[in-house]
């Protein structure tokens, strides 16, 4: 299975997610069931694996804290693959995110070579115009999100469809 660890999103964020995702040409946007701020991709691990990381996640101690979403942005340049909204600066989530990485070395995975970029994807673009996703990154600058109350985090499964792909919670952590 395919794992990796984030936050899930309240209601009242998710709807205000949803209420910006209009306006480009050629994007699929993210559904209400897929919106999440990866902490740490994983990746594919078989079923004794995943059960070592469930240990290990589940042995993290960090403080809860409350976050907001701020801005937009796309990864790609000048072929945007995506849209989406970062995190305002959160220490307590650069924290929880050093914990993880400290936790999945610990058992042996490999560190994780990219920067950690906190955002949550709104959509994933193809052939989308660039001016479009100019316009689109102008518009939504000044975007922010309802603060909200980050009380655990989440092992997530992955299964890529035809469709999109189908995130599910497997494990909640709690945050102290
Ligand atoms: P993305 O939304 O920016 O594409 C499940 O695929 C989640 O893990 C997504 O949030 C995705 O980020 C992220 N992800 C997928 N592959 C990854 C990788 N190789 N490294 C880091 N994050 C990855």
């Amino acid at each position: 299975m395919r794992l990796f660890t984030a936050l899930a999103l309240p209601d009242e964020v998710a709807r205000a997610l949803l209420l910006i995702q209009a306006g480009v040409p050629g994007a699929r946007w993210s559904r209400r069931e897929q919106l999440h701020l990866t902490l740490r991709f994983i990746g594919e691990v078989d079923g004794a694996e995943a059960l070592v990381i469930d240990d290990a996640l589940a042995s993290i101690a960090a403080p809860g804290f409350t976050l907001e979403l701020k801005g937009t942005g796309s990864f790609g340049g000048k072929k945007p693959r995506d849209l989406w909204t970062g995190a305002a600066p959160s220490a307590p989530l650069l924290h929880l995110n050093r914990k993880i990485e400290s936790a999945l070395q610990r058992i042996g995975r490999e560190p994780e070579a990219r920067k950690f970029t906190p955002h949550v994807t709104l959509a994933r673009l193809k052939h989308s115009p660039s001016g479009a996703v100019a316009d689109y990154l102008t518009d939504h600058a000044l975007f922010a999100s309802p603060p909200f109350a980050v009380t655990a985090f989440c092992l997530y499964s992955s299964k890529l469809t035809s469709d999109g792909s189908i995130y599910r919670v497997e494990k909640e952590y709690p945050l102290q």
